[in-house]
């Protein structure tokens, strides 16, 4: 029997029957199966996603689809809830408060269930609703430098990233979707792109200018090549969960080794989108802000796990900690000072496929049409000079440089 041949794409009904055959769940819920209330929210691209009530508890409950769920003629294998049940059990133990608690996975329904977040909003709404972004912001930088430095070649002995790399490498078909979607698609004419007609000579320029195209082929080669950590792999506004608690970070189904700064680029490209997106000076200001004030609490997190992690490492290890100071800062330095500048060039990507490529956001959802292609079109234009000159990039975005202590 292959892996898949009981697959069956669910609904209430027939997810009520599956439910009520996991004692640990009915549990949860309480009462018996005809009390439980099913509501599907299935809102991503694609997958579906159901909450379930009962009288003691709830849960969430997501099943990958045979196909991309927005449109059903892109055919697309199963096993993308595999990889996020991986990723979940993998950095559950590192950031226990910023994920939803794993609660089960079923492998032959592709069937995820975990603790259900409807108290929270996303990100993307909180955004949207007018909310003071720093704490969000300050909370993601400290959950990527835990989640990323102890899956990394320095967080653990080298045979643990080893085998991460080794699992999470087969996460192709949705690294396909990356390297489509995000790293390709937008610089030449592609059937999937679709942008608002305002911004079609700033297309022209990322279709045809020669600097643009050296930029995104040095990052292409950063994402395939620099295997640092394990990554979230789509960690835009809409993957964090906002809840009176904080944040939890959730759809990690895009999960692969790769470089620190592409999970970094892609939250501080969705603050750039939401800050051009503002409908005032000030607050596009207080968001732009926002990104030091995220990268500084990232670097510090960072570094001080460097510091501070008693995990045996084969690389810079311990009596180097011990006995040379200066040699582990100028590590730090070295080391920060890379993933600073891949931020900057997957920010600008992360924002172009955002504005011209096939997934776009809402944030610009609620402007008025002519103000939407004018806003849209500042924050084309500073993605756009962020790639065009790499090098100016780190400074551009992070005025306030942070220094490793
Ligand atoms: C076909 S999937 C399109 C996008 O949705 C996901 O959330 C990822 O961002 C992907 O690029
Ligand atoms: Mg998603």
């Amino acid at each position: 029997m292959t892996q898949d041949t009981q697959y069956h794409p669910l609904n209430p009904d027939s997810l009520r029957q599956v439910l009520s055959d996991l004692p640990s769940l009915t549990a949860r819920l309480g009462g018996t199966p005809s009390d439980w209330n099913i509501r599907e929210v299935s809102d991503g691209n694609l997958n579906s996603v159901w909450l379930v009530h009962g009288p003691s508890g709830s849960l969430c409950a997501k099943q990958s689809l045979p196909h991309v769920r927005v449109d059903p003629s892109w055919k697309m294998p199963l096993d993308r809830t595999t990889f996020e049940a991986r990723w979940l059990q993998a950095v559950a133990p590192l950031v226990p408060d910023m994920v939803p608690e794993f609660l089960h996975f079923d492998p032959q329904l592709f069937l995820l269930v975990t603790a259900c977040l409807d108290d929270h909003v996303t990100f993307t709404e909180a955004l949207s609703q007018g909310v003071d972004p720093a704490p969000i912001a300050r909370q993601i930088g400290r959950f990527i430098a835990k989640s990323t430095f102890h899956t990394s070649w320095r967080g653990g002995p080298f045979e643990n990233t080893a085998r991460l790399e080794c699992f999470f490498s087969g996460n192709t078909t949705l690294s396909r979707i990356t390297v489509d979607l995000v790293l390709t698609d937008p610089y030449h004419d592609h059937p999937r792109n679709h942008y608002h007609p305002a911004l079609q000579p700033l297309v022209q320029q990322l279709h045809s200018d020669p600097a643009i195209h050296q930029s995104v082929c040095h990052m292409q080669s950063r994402f395939f090549t620099a295997r640092e950590a394990l990554l979230h792999g789509d960690l835009h506004s809409g993957s964090i969960m906002v809840g009176l608690n904080g944040a939890s970070v959730i759809d990690g189904e895009f999960s692969c080794v790769g470089p620190i700064g592409f999970d970094c680029g892609m939250f501080v490209a969705s603050l750039i989108l939401s800050s051009f997106a503002a409908p005032s000076v000030s607050r596009r200001e207080q968001i732009l802000h926002t990104i030091s004030m995220f990268q500084e609490s990232f670097i510090k997190t960072y570094c001080d796990e460097w510091l501070h992690s008693d995990a045996r490492t084969d690389l810079s290890p311990a009596f180097l900690t011990r006995n040379e100071y200066a040699e582990i800062q100028r590590q730090q330095q070295e080391e920060c000072d890379r993933i600073t500048a891949d931020t900057a060039g997957f920010a600008a990507m992360e924002v172009i496929r955002r504005l011209t490529g096939y997934a776009h956001t809402s944030h610009f959802d609620n402007l008025p049409d002519a103000l939407k292609g004018q806003q849209q079109y500042q924050a084309l234009s500073f993605a756009i000079q962020l790639l065009s000159d790499l090098k100016a990039a780190p400074e551009k975005l992070f005025p306030e440089k942070t220094a490793i202590a």
